[in-house]
């Protein structure tokens, strides 16, 4: 189990934002413009409030000294207020005022436990006993998947960078380090449901480095901008580590496709990230695609891939924000095959990959002042059919620190 999520859960609840923010969308279609927040912050508050309501949530923010009536279309959204950036787990949402950088921490923490295929649980005597597999037929393999995954944690570091050469674009690499855990049990022999033992394979390492661009969309009602990404294979596709055969033996053997470290291969980025804010409520919205550019040295490919994810934020104050988002995630099969990945587990079949994910957010951003800012963000999934059997997702966790300057 992991502690963190576990305490983490309960806690995000109580940060649950409003829902009554979502009513107050309509605020958006005010013909009154977006109050722009300024970094430099030299210019009076915005005061272009319609009604009394507004007029109090203006004169609270510019109280604060953090809303500055910058213009229209005069400077990016990432700004010295907690809802300037969106939740902590998407990537590249803010562009930064020219020559401005940052620098960011993230920790992430992923639990997967028990099985699905398609949307269905399925229990590990089940795949054990009923469940092709492919490699059935070459010698010593059994004809179902005698080796079965039941757990996996996952944790990230990502050190990140952003620099803004002009205020229409800014520059972002990210720098991720992995390590993954995964709990199994073997059953014995080649047919029956007697467990012959369990075994856990840990890897850990640098994962794929990406470099993007965030570049402007000038529009008459919010902030938007293209990006582009660039993954490096960076990250190891040949890691080992001992496993528990249904034969009894212990041999160190090449690890399935999900505890791999990189994806092997260059993988392109596009997408599209937009952004308004009205008083206290924010909304936005963000397309993302993964696009593997053929095939790493191991002869195969990760599924492309594709997320779309939209978000509302409120903020208490200006220093303090809540977000509420739903991500949808959708990834292809692998193509291809590594010949050194062959076990008689769900891991090791590259139609046994991706799937679709549709996930529920809560975070919290916080604005501490000098650039600083703290924020978290927990995930569940609300539904996710997978092409299994294959490791559901329980919950994920994301907690970090950025500076910008
Ligand atoms: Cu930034």
């Amino acid at each position: 189990m992991n502690p963190i999520l576990n305490a983490a859960a309960p806690a995000a609840f109580l940060l649950c934002l409003p829902l009554s923010a979502l009513a107050c969308e309509a605020h958006l279609a005010h013909a009154d413009g977006l109050a722009h927040d300024g970094h430099a912050a030299h210019a009076p508050a915005a005061q272009r409030a319609a009604d009394p309501a507004d007029a109090r949530t203006a004169a609270l923010f510019a109280a604060a000294g953090a809303e500055a009536d910058a213009g229209p279309g005069a400077e990016p959204h990432a700004s010295a207020r907690a809802d300037g950036h969106a939740p902590l787990g998407v990537m590249g949402d803010h562009r930064h005022a020219a020559g401005e950088f940052m620098l960011s921490y993230r920790y992430m923490a992923m639990r997967m436990a028990g099985n699905r295929d398609g949307d269905e649980r399925i229990d590990a005597d089940t795949i054990a006993t009923t469940v092709p597999n492919r490699f059935a037929g070459m010698p010593g393999m059994p004809p179902t998947l005698r080796v079965v995954p039941l757990d996996m944690d996952m944790e990230m570091h990502m050190l990140g960078a952003m620099y803004a050469p002009s205020d229409a674009l800014t520059l972002m690499a990210m720098l991720p380090w992995l390590r993954k855990e995964m709990a199994h049990r073997t059953y014995q022999g080649g047919m029956g449901d007697t467990v012959l033992g369990t075994f856990v394979t840990e890897v850990e390492g640098l994962g794929d480095i990406k470099l993007g661009g965030l570049y402007e969309v000038p529009l008459v009602q919010g902030n938007a901008h293209f990006n582009l990404g660039l993954s490096l294979p960076t990250g190891s596709i040949e890691e080992e580590d001992q496993v528990l055969t249904p034969m009894n033996m212990r041999p160190t053997l090449r690890l399935p496709y999900p505890m791999q470290l990189g994806s092997g291969t260059y993988d392109l980025q596009p997408g599209f990230t937009w952004f308004d804010r009205k008083g206290q409520v924010g909304l936005g919205a963000q397309y993302q695609a993964t696009i593997r550019l053929g095939r790493n040295d191991a002869d195969y490919r990760l599924g492309h891939a594709q997320t779309l994810t939209a978000w509302t934020s409120w903020a208490f104050d200006p220093q303090v924000s809540s977000s509420l988002r739903l991500r949808y995630h959708e990834q292809g099969r692998i193509k291809g095959q590594d010949r050194r990945i062959m076990a008689p587990v769900q891991t090791a079949d590259p139609d046994r990959q991706g799937g679709e994910w549709l996930d529920l957010g809560l975070g919290m951003n916080v604005a501490l002042g000098g650039g600083h800012r703290l924020a978290a963000e927990l995930l569940w999934p609300l539904h996710q059919d997978l092409n299994g059997p294959q490791m559901e997702t329980d919950q994920t966790l994301i907690v970090g620190w950025q500076y910008a300057h």
